[in-house]
Protein backbone atom coordinates (compact mmCIF):
# COMPACT_ATOMS: atom_id res chain seq x y z
CA UNK A 1 0.00 0.00 0.00
CA UNK A 2 1.64 3.07 -1.31
CA UNK A 3 0.18 5.30 1.16
CA UNK A 4 1.60 3.74 4.04
CA UNK A 5 5.47 4.64 3.23
CA UNK A 6 7.65 3.55 5.76
CA UNK A 7 8.70 7.54 6.20
CA UNK A 8 5.21 8.14 7.04
CA UNK A 9 5.10 5.88 9.59
CA UNK A 10 8.02 7.08 10.88
CA UNK A 11 6.35 10.76 10.86
CA UNK A 12 3.62 9.44 12.62
CA UNK A 13 6.02 7.67 15.24
CA UNK A 14 7.58 11.24 16.10
CA UNK A 15 4.27 13.32 16.06
CA UNK A 16 2.78 10.01 18.72
CA UNK A 17 6.06 10.78 20.65
CA UNK A 18 5.77 14.16 21.15
CA UNK A 19 1.75 14.49 22.01
CA UNK A 20 0.08 14.75 25.28
CA UNK A 21 -3.18 15.73 24.45
CA UNK A 22 -4.98 13.90 21.48
CA UNK A 23 -8.12 14.62 19.89
CA UNK A 24 -9.53 12.09 17.18
CA UNK A 25 -12.26 13.40 14.93
CA UNK A 26 -14.46 11.95 12.54
CA UNK A 27 -17.65 13.47 9.85
CA UNK A 28 -20.73 14.29 10.68
CA UNK A 29 -23.75 12.02 11.13
CA UNK A 30 -20.91 9.17 11.92
CA UNK A 31 -21.49 5.75 10.51
CA UNK A 32 -20.19 2.76 11.02
CA UNK A 33 -16.45 3.21 10.05
CA UNK A 34 -16.51 6.69 11.31
CA UNK A 35 -17.03 5.16 14.69
CA UNK A 36 -14.78 1.91 14.20
CA UNK A 37 -12.00 3.72 12.64
CA UNK A 38 -11.53 6.74 15.43
CA UNK A 39 -12.50 4.58 18.80
CA UNK A 40 -10.08 1.97 17.32
CA UNK A 41 -7.58 5.15 16.31
CA UNK A 42 -7.93 6.48 20.33
CA UNK A 43 -7.97 2.67 22.10
CA UNK A 44 -3.81 2.38 20.52
CA UNK A 45 -3.18 6.02 21.23
CA UNK A 46 -4.26 5.26 25.10
CA UNK A 47 -2.29 2.04 24.99
CA UNK A 48 0.48 3.84 23.60
CA UNK A 49 0.59 5.75 26.80
CA UNK A 50 -0.63 9.16 25.57
CA UNK A 51 -2.27 11.03 28.57
CA UNK A 52 -5.51 12.31 26.85
CA UNK A 53 -7.16 10.82 24.27
CA UNK A 54 -10.38 12.39 23.26
CA UNK A 55 -13.09 11.44 20.06
CA UNK A 56 -15.33 14.46 18.88
CA UNK A 57 -18.03 14.72 16.49
CA UNK A 58 -20.29 17.03 15.56
CA UNK A 59 -23.52 15.27 16.86
CA UNK A 60 -24.49 11.72 18.55
CA UNK A 61 -24.14 8.82 16.60
CA UNK A 62 -27.16 6.42 15.87
CA UNK A 63 -28.65 4.24 19.02
CA UNK A 64 -27.74 0.66 16.73
CA UNK A 65 -24.63 2.07 16.28
CA UNK A 66 -23.45 2.80 20.07
CA UNK A 67 -22.13 -0.51 20.77
CA UNK A 68 -19.12 0.33 19.13
CA UNK A 69 -17.83 2.62 21.14
CA UNK A 70 -15.73 1.51 23.59
CA UNK A 71 -16.67 2.61 27.60
CA UNK A 72 -12.90 3.43 28.04
CA UNK A 73 -12.90 5.98 25.49
CA UNK A 74 -14.12 9.65 26.40
CA UNK A 75 -16.25 10.73 23.30
CA UNK A 76 -17.87 14.52 23.45
CA UNK A 77 -20.70 15.33 21.10
CA UNK A 78 -20.97 18.97 20.13
CA UNK A 79 -24.28 18.71 19.46
CA UNK A 80 -24.63 17.38 23.27
CA UNK A 81 -21.89 19.26 24.85
CA UNK A 82 -20.77 22.31 22.58
CA UNK A 83 -18.20 23.11 25.22
CA UNK A 84 -16.30 20.31 25.98
CA UNK A 85 -16.15 19.30 22.20
CA UNK A 86 -14.49 22.86 21.63
CA UNK A 87 -12.43 22.60 24.95
CA UNK A 88 -10.99 18.81 23.69
CA UNK A 89 -10.06 20.32 20.51
CA UNK A 90 -8.82 23.76 21.86
CA UNK A 91 -6.43 22.11 23.86
CA UNK A 92 -5.17 19.24 21.74
CA UNK A 93 -1.96 19.54 20.39
CA UNK A 94 -2.21 16.48 17.93
CA UNK A 95 -5.30 15.75 16.18
CA UNK A 96 -6.37 13.41 13.67
CA UNK A 97 -9.10 13.73 11.00
CA UNK A 98 -10.65 10.19 9.97
CA UNK A 99 -12.80 8.87 7.69
CA UNK A 100 -13.32 12.34 5.77
CA UNK A 101 -11.21 14.39 3.33
CA UNK A 102 -11.39 17.67 4.80
CA UNK A 103 -12.89 19.71 8.08
CA UNK A 104 -15.54 20.53 5.95
CA UNK A 105 -17.48 17.81 6.81
CA UNK A 106 -17.39 18.21 10.26
CA UNK A 107 -19.36 20.71 9.77
CA UNK A 108 -20.27 22.30 13.64
CA UNK A 109 -16.32 21.87 14.72
CA UNK A 110 -15.25 22.93 11.32
CA UNK A 111 -13.68 26.49 12.45
CA UNK A 112 -12.38 24.93 15.96
CA UNK A 113 -10.40 22.13 14.02
CA UNK A 114 -9.22 24.80 11.71
CA UNK A 115 -8.13 27.16 14.05
CA UNK A 116 -6.06 24.61 16.23
CA UNK A 117 -2.51 24.74 16.70
CA UNK A 118 -2.13 21.36 16.79
CA UNK A 119 -0.08 18.82 14.80
CA UNK A 120 -2.75 17.65 12.00
CA UNK A 121 -2.95 14.04 10.43
CA UNK A 122 -5.22 12.54 8.00
CA UNK A 123 -6.45 9.02 7.54
CA UNK A 124 -8.77 8.73 4.92
CA UNK A 125 -10.07 6.48 1.82
CA UNK A 126 -12.01 9.27 0.29
CA UNK A 127 -11.42 10.87 -3.11
CA UNK A 128 -9.42 14.75 -3.53
CA UNK A 129 -8.66 15.17 -0.10
CA UNK A 130 -7.58 18.72 1.41
CA UNK A 131 -3.88 17.88 1.56
CA UNK A 132 -2.72 21.36 2.23
CA UNK A 133 -4.74 20.99 5.63
CA UNK A 134 -2.48 18.16 7.31
CA UNK A 135 0.75 17.69 8.60
CA UNK A 136 0.84 14.30 7.57
CA UNK A 137 -1.78 12.74 5.48
CA UNK A 138 -2.51 9.14 4.84
CA UNK A 139 -5.08 8.77 1.89
CA UNK A 140 -6.08 5.97 -1.19
CA UNK A 141 -9.44 5.64 -2.29
CA UNK A 142 -8.10 2.27 -3.34
CA UNK A 143 -8.96 -0.13 0.10
CA UNK A 144 -12.41 -0.67 1.54
CA UNK A 145 -12.95 1.62 4.68
CA UNK A 146 -10.82 4.16 6.45
CA UNK A 147 -10.91 0.89 9.06
CA UNK A 148 -8.88 -0.91 7.12
CA UNK A 149 -6.71 1.55 6.15
CA UNK A 150 -5.88 2.41 9.66
CA UNK A 151 -5.41 -1.64 10.16
CA UNK A 152 -2.60 -1.19 7.83
CA UNK A 153 -1.16 1.39 9.39
CA UNK A 154 -1.54 -0.13 13.43
CA UNK A 155 0.35 -3.09 11.85
CA UNK A 156 3.31 -1.01 10.70
CA UNK A 157 3.46 1.17 13.69
CA UNK A 158 3.01 -2.13 15.82
CA UNK A 159 6.27 -3.52 14.09
CA UNK A 160 8.03 0.17 14.33
CA UNK A 161 7.36 0.04 18.08
CA UNK A 162 9.39 -3.19 18.81
CA UNK A 163 12.62 -2.18 17.23
CA UNK A 164 11.87 1.71 16.40
CA UNK A 165 15.22 2.12 14.30
CA UNK A 166 16.12 0.86 11.24
CA UNK A 167 14.32 -0.93 8.40
CA UNK A 168 14.34 -4.00 10.03
CA UNK A 169 11.73 -2.88 12.19
CA UNK A 170 9.10 -3.39 9.62
CA UNK A 171 9.67 -7.24 9.05
CA UNK A 172 10.05 -8.62 12.07
CA UNK A 173 6.14 -8.73 13.86
CA UNK A 174 4.00 -11.43 12.82
CA UNK A 175 0.67 -9.27 11.25
CA UNK A 176 -2.23 -8.36 13.40
CA UNK A 177 -0.19 -10.43 16.79
CA UNK A 178 -0.44 -7.88 19.18
CA UNK A 179 -3.46 -5.55 18.30
CA UNK A 180 -5.63 -5.68 21.15
CA UNK A 181 -9.03 -7.47 20.56
CA UNK A 182 -10.85 -4.06 21.52
CA UNK A 183 -9.23 -2.39 18.97
CA UNK A 184 -9.33 -4.70 15.96
CA UNK A 185 -13.01 -5.33 16.87
CA UNK A 186 -13.81 -1.92 16.30
CA UNK A 187 -11.89 -1.80 13.13
CA UNK A 188 -13.88 -5.16 11.85
CA UNK A 189 -17.50 -3.47 12.45
CA UNK A 190 -15.88 -0.04 10.60
CA UNK A 191 -14.61 -2.52 7.91
CA UNK A 192 -17.86 -4.55 7.65
CA UNK A 193 -20.23 -1.67 7.86
CA UNK A 194 -18.92 0.77 4.55
CA UNK A 195 -18.62 -2.66 2.72
CA UNK A 196 -22.29 -3.84 3.89
CA UNK A 197 -20.84 -6.50 4.93
CA UNK A 198 -18.40 -7.63 2.29
CA UNK A 199 -20.28 -6.86 -0.34
CA UNK A 200 -18.67 -3.58 -2.18
CA UNK A 201 -15.09 -1.90 -2.40
CA UNK A 202 -13.74 -4.88 -1.04
CA UNK A 203 -9.78 -5.85 -1.76
CA UNK A 204 -7.76 -9.07 -1.42
CA UNK A 205 -6.41 -7.01 1.63
CA UNK A 206 -9.83 -6.46 3.10
CA UNK A 207 -9.93 -10.38 3.33
CA UNK A 208 -6.71 -10.28 4.58
CA UNK A 209 -7.50 -7.72 7.28
CA UNK A 210 -11.01 -9.92 7.89
CA UNK A 211 -8.95 -12.74 8.50
CA UNK A 212 -6.17 -11.60 10.75
CA UNK A 213 -8.55 -9.94 13.08
CA UNK A 214 -10.67 -12.96 13.23
CA UNK A 215 -7.33 -15.38 13.95
CA UNK A 216 -6.64 -13.03 16.44
CA UNK A 217 -10.06 -13.15 18.50
CA UNK A 218 -12.05 -10.61 17.28
CA UNK A 219 -15.74 -12.29 17.84
CA UNK A 220 -17.39 -11.52 14.09
CA UNK A 221 -20.50 -13.78 15.02
CA UNK A 222 -21.26 -11.86 17.92
CA UNK A 223 -20.65 -8.41 15.58
CA UNK A 224 -22.99 -9.46 12.84
CA UNK A 225 -25.70 -10.38 15.48
CA UNK A 226 -25.40 -6.51 16.46
CA UNK A 227 -25.03 -4.74 13.60
CA UNK A 228 -27.68 -6.64 11.31
CA UNK A 229 -30.16 -8.84 13.67
CA UNK A 230 -30.69 -6.08 16.34
CA UNK A 231 -32.95 -3.73 14.90
CA UNK A 232 -36.63 -2.81 16.04
CA UNK A 233 -40.46 -3.85 14.23
CA UNK A 234 -40.46 -0.14 13.26
CA UNK A 235 -37.26 -0.41 10.49
CA UNK A 236 -38.39 -3.55 8.93
CA UNK A 237 -42.20 -2.25 8.41
CA UNK A 238 -40.77 1.08 7.01
CA UNK A 239 -38.63 -1.33 4.38
CA UNK A 240 -41.66 -2.97 2.97
CA UNK A 241 -43.54 0.30 2.58
CA UNK A 242 -40.66 2.15 1.13
CA UNK A 243 -40.56 -0.64 -1.31
CA UNK A 244 -44.25 -1.37 -2.01
CA UNK A 245 -45.35 2.26 -1.76
CA UNK A 246 -42.58 4.50 -1.96
CA UNK A 247 -40.15 3.33 -4.82
CA UNK A 248 -39.99 5.06 -8.17
CA UNK A 249 -38.40 3.72 -10.90
CA UNK A 250 -37.46 5.40 -14.28
CA UNK A 251 -36.95 3.72 -17.75
CA UNK A 252 -33.17 5.52 -17.63
CA UNK A 253 -32.17 3.27 -15.47
CA UNK A 254 -32.28 4.90 -12.01
CA UNK A 255 -34.45 4.33 -9.26
CA UNK A 256 -35.36 6.97 -5.97
CA UNK A 257 -37.50 6.95 -3.11
CA UNK A 258 -38.21 10.20 -0.59
CA UNK A 259 -38.66 9.64 3.12
CA UNK A 260 -40.33 12.32 3.98
CA UNK A 261 -40.54 13.98 8.50
CA UNK A 262 -44.63 12.70 7.42
CA UNK A 263 -43.56 8.50 6.86
CA UNK A 264 -40.49 9.04 9.69
CA UNK A 265 -43.10 9.85 12.17
CA UNK A 266 -45.26 7.81 11.07
CA UNK A 267 -42.72 4.70 11.55
CA UNK A 268 -41.62 6.68 14.66
CA UNK A 269 -37.92 6.13 12.83
CA UNK A 270 -34.66 6.97 14.69
CA UNK A 271 -31.22 8.06 12.99
CA UNK A 272 -29.48 4.83 11.52
CA UNK A 273 -33.03 3.17 10.88
CA UNK A 274 -33.31 3.58 7.32
CA UNK A 275 -29.37 2.10 6.70
CA UNK A 276 -29.57 -0.14 3.86
CA UNK A 277 -32.54 1.13 2.48
CA UNK A 278 -30.38 3.14 -0.69
CA UNK A 279 -29.64 -0.28 -1.87
CA UNK A 280 -32.61 -2.12 -2.30
CA UNK A 281 -33.45 -1.05 -5.55
CA UNK A 282 -29.93 -1.98 -6.99
CA UNK A 283 -31.10 -5.24 -6.61
CA UNK A 284 -33.06 -5.34 -9.60
CA UNK A 285 -31.21 -5.80 -13.12
CA UNK A 286 -32.45 -2.89 -14.34
CA UNK A 287 -31.42 -0.29 -11.82
CA UNK A 288 -27.91 0.68 -11.74
CA UNK A 289 -28.23 3.98 -9.72
CA UNK A 290 -30.53 4.28 -6.98
CA UNK A 291 -31.34 7.59 -4.55
CA UNK A 292 -32.96 8.41 -1.13
CA UNK A 293 -33.81 11.45 0.17
CA UNK A 294 -34.44 12.07 3.72
CA UNK A 295 -35.77 14.87 5.02
CA UNK A 296 -33.59 16.48 7.95
CA UNK A 297 -34.38 20.51 8.89
CA UNK A 298 -34.63 22.74 6.07
CA UNK A 299 -33.34 20.22 3.56
CA UNK A 300 -32.71 16.65 2.10
CA UNK A 301 -29.94 14.16 2.81
CA UNK A 302 -29.34 12.70 0.35
CA UNK A 303 -27.40 9.32 -0.27
CA UNK A 304 -26.86 7.73 -3.30
CA UNK A 305 -25.66 4.23 -4.56
CA UNK A 306 -24.91 3.24 -8.51
CA UNK A 307 -23.41 -0.32 -9.91
CA UNK A 308 -20.07 -0.71 -11.55
CA UNK A 309 -19.88 1.77 -14.92
CA UNK A 310 -22.35 4.67 -13.10
CA UNK A 311 -20.82 6.94 -11.20
CA UNK A 312 -22.50 7.76 -7.39
CA UNK A 313 -19.53 9.91 -6.77
CA UNK A 314 -20.06 12.39 -10.07
CA UNK A 315 -24.22 12.17 -9.93
CA UNK A 316 -23.70 13.53 -5.76
CA UNK A 317 -21.19 15.98 -6.88
CA UNK A 318 -22.81 18.14 -9.86
CA UNK A 319 -26.34 17.57 -8.59
CA UNK A 320 -26.55 17.38 -4.67
CA UNK A 321 -23.35 19.72 -3.27
CA UNK A 322 -21.81 16.18 -2.32
CA UNK A 323 -19.29 13.36 -2.88
CA UNK A 324 -18.03 10.64 -1.97
CA UNK A 325 -16.99 7.59 -3.52
CA UNK A 326 -17.30 6.28 -6.97
CA UNK A 327 -20.22 4.05 -6.34
CA UNK A 328 -21.84 4.82 -2.43
CA UNK A 329 -21.45 9.00 -1.91
CA UNK A 330 -24.15 11.60 -0.43
CA UNK A 331 -24.85 15.21 -0.56
CA UNK A 332 -27.96 17.67 0.34
CA UNK A 333 -30.56 19.57 -1.95
CA UNK A 334 -31.84 22.70 0.19
CA UNK A 335 -35.49 23.18 0.75
CA UNK A 336 -35.61 26.83 0.03
CA UNK A 337 -32.31 27.05 -2.78
CA UNK A 338 -32.23 24.10 -4.50
CA UNK A 339 -36.04 23.39 -4.34
CA UNK A 340 -39.18 25.73 -3.39
CA UNK A 341 -40.32 23.45 -1.61
CA UNK A 342 -41.05 19.67 0.24
CA UNK A 343 -43.11 18.76 -2.33
CA UNK A 344 -40.97 19.96 -5.73
CA UNK A 345 -38.41 17.37 -4.10
CA UNK A 346 -39.58 14.40 -6.67
CA UNK A 347 -39.44 16.25 -9.66
CA UNK A 348 -36.24 17.99 -8.84
CA UNK A 349 -34.58 14.54 -8.48
CA UNK A 350 -36.81 13.02 -11.47
CA UNK A 351 -34.87 15.56 -13.65
CA UNK A 352 -31.33 14.98 -12.22
CA UNK A 353 -31.15 11.48 -12.83
CA UNK A 354 -33.02 11.68 -16.39
CA UNK A 355 -30.09 14.56 -17.54
CA UNK A 356 -27.66 12.72 -15.29
CA UNK A 357 -28.17 9.53 -17.23
CA UNK A 358 -28.69 11.03 -20.91
MN1 LIG B 1 -15.67 5.23 5.34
Amino acid sequence: MDCIHKDRILALQALMAHATSVVVVGHTHPDGDALGSTSALALYLQSAGIPEVSVVFSDTPADNLHFILPDSVRFCFHDQDAQKAEESIRKADLLFLVDCNSFQRTEALQAHLEASQARKVLIDHHLNPDTQAFDLVFSTPDISSASELLYWILVQLMKGSVAPSGASAFSSVPEGATLPVSVGTALLAGMTTDTNNFANSVYPSTFQMASELIAAGVDRDALLQKLYNSYRENRVRLMGYMQYEGLHILPCGAAYMILTQDILQRFDLKEGESEGLVNVPLTIGAVRLSVLLKEDQGHFRVSIRSKKGTSAQQLAQSRFHGGGHENAAGGKLFIGQDIPSVEDAAAFVENALKTFLS
